[in-house]
């Protein structure tokens, strides 16, 4: 089937706009996971342009999809409801589904007041979309039978169970293999509960991660590509001290001539790591603050004392890393 991912625009412009401009990861794994299978796929970055119905309209009638899926968080949710009632003006046989942590956590609200929603698919979603087009769409059953997927149903908004995470997350194909991209992530899951956060909510806290192969595997096809810099946007990147020394250390065999950026968590850093990340091109990492304050630290469930901050940063002292205070 012909499928269309779109980032759909955020409702406010944004005083830096490079913090929402990045294309979700989650689409180059959709569209490879699909394109694995035999569906053709185009990503469609419509944040890049704005509200230009125009251009939607165009991509919509040359593409003709039979498939339009929006990837959601809460704060371009209404970008794509706006969009969606362009897409069933000019295709009305083509299905509309949203994912995404926004589509996870709003799915009852979006079904409600967004008629031309069709499905939305909650949490991990490689497998439960596949299932969705292949089983329900182009094979006719059922949606109750696919699990993590959310619809209408005589006219309420229903939800099946969960879904069952993907046990191996090196089963899944390389959105390298087909798409060129500067985001990455290497792992899915927080063991934390911060109380502000919606990654462990959304992935659970088991963590799950690509081997060390599979990561520099995509960090070669990107860098054979022209990509020379990346952000690796795992919660806590460091989370594992030898899987994070071996990945080191494949950039460094593979001679791969590149810098990236990394987030980390003060309590999973030492020396010797953050040594070998420095050397194979980490130049910045970002720390979860949140606050100066170990009270207020302490209402948002952050774990962390005064004294671990000092520690660990003294530690990563000399190192030649930038350090970014995230909040
Ligand atoms: C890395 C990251 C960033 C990076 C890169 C974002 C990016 N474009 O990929 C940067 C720093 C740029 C960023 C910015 C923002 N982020 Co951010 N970010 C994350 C983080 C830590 C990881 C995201 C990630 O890569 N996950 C891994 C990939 C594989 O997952 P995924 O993209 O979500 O896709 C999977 C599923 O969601 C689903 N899916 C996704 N889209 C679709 C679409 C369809 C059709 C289907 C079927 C399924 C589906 O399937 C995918 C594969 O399993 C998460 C927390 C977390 N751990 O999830 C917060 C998080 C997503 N961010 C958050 C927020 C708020 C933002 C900003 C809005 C902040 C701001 N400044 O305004 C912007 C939004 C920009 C954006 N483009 O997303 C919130 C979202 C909360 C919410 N409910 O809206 C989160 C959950 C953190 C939190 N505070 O709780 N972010
Ligand atoms: S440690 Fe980071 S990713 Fe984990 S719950 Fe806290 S803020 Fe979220």
């Amino acid at each position: 089937m012909k499928v269309l991912l779109v980032y759909p625009n955020f409702l406010e412009e944004r005083i830096h706009s490079e913090e929402i401009g990045a294309v979700p990861i989650g689409m180059h794994y959709l569209g490879a996971m699909l394109m694995e299978h035999g569906h053709e796929v185009k990503i469609a970055d419509w944040h890049a342009i704005g509200r230009d119905h125009r251009t939607v309209e165009e991509v919509l009638l040359s593409e003709r999809p039979h498939i339009v899926g929006f990837s959601i968080v809460n704060a371009n949710r209404w970008g794509a409801v706006d969009i969606s009632r362009t897409v069933k003006k000019i295709l009305p046989d083509s299905k509309v589904v949203f994912g995404g942590v926004g589509a996870t956590f709003l799915w009852k609200d979006l079904l409600e007041c967004c008629p031309e929603l069709d499905y939305a698919v909650l949490g991990e979603g490689e497998e439960t979309f596949l299932g969705l087009i292949e089983q329900v769409l182009q094979g006719g059953g059922r949606p109750e039978e696919i699990r993590g997927i959310a619809f209408r149903r005589g006219g309420e908004a229903i939800r099946t169970e969960n879904a069952t995470p993907i046990p191996d997350l090196d089963m899944l194909p390389r959105p390298s293999k087909y798409f060129t991209f500067d985001h990455l992530s290497s792992s899915r899951g927080c063991p934390s509960d911060c109380t502000f956060c919606g990654s462990p909510k959304f992935w659970g806290r088991t963590i799950r991660f690509h081997s060390p192969d599979y990561f520099a595997d995509q960090l070669s096809d990107l860098s054979r590509r022209g990509r020379k810099f990346f952000f690796v946007s795992d919660d806590t990147f460091t989370m594992r001290r030898d899987r994070v020394i071996s990945i080191c250390n494949k950039i460094m065999e593979r001679k791969l001539d590149i810098t990236w950026f990394a987030i980390s968590k003060v309590s999973h850093v030492d020396e010797e790591m953050l040594f070998w990340m420095r050397k194979a091109g980490c130049i910045q990492i970002s720390y979860g603050v949140e606050s100066g304050s170990e009270k207020i630290r302490r209402v948002l469930n952050k774990q962390i004392t005064d004294g671990r901050y000092k520690e660990s940063l003294q530690a990563d002292d000399g190192t030649g890393h930038s350090r970014d205070g995230r909040t």
